[in-house]
């Protein structure tokens, strides 16, 4: 639930601090420290997850979940008609570097193109 050294699990527990845009039971949004576009919030389950890999079934609502607070903030950010990204970054050869699932809300201006 909650692990010693991950930077999320600490900012969930308030011990380092965010820019908040969204809470609930289960979910926290922040404003990403880096922006990578006007527009760039992580929502993050509260739960401590590695990353995608290790989603299981029964976390499935969760992630659901997670899907329906990126529609709410991309409509409160102001970002849903002009368009956005939700990117999540799974492992090396994506450059995870936070090792706590997260998804990027990205959008307020044109994005570059996909690259792979
Ligand atoms: O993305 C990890 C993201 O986490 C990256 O865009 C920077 C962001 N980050 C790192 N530390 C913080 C703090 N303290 N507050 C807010 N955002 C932070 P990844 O997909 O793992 O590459």
């Amino acid at each position: 639930m909650f692990k010693e050294d991950c930077l999320f699990c600490k900012i969930v527990a308030g011990t380092i601090p965010c820019n908040k845009v969204y809470e609930d039971e289960q979910i926290l949004a922040f404003h990403d420290i880096a922006p990578a576009a006007p527009v760039h919030v992580l929502i993050i389950p509260k739960k401590h997850i590695d990353s995608m890999n290790e989603v299981t079934a029964e976390d499935l609502p969760l992630i659901s979940d997670i899907h329906r607070v990126a529609i709410e903030l991309a409509k409160q950010l102001g970002v849903a008609e002009s368009g956005y990204r939700l990117i999540n970054n799974c492992g090396p050869d994506s450059g995870q570097a936070v090792q706590h699932l997260h998804y990027h809300l990205l959008g307020g201006g044109k994005l570059g193109a996909l690259t792979g």
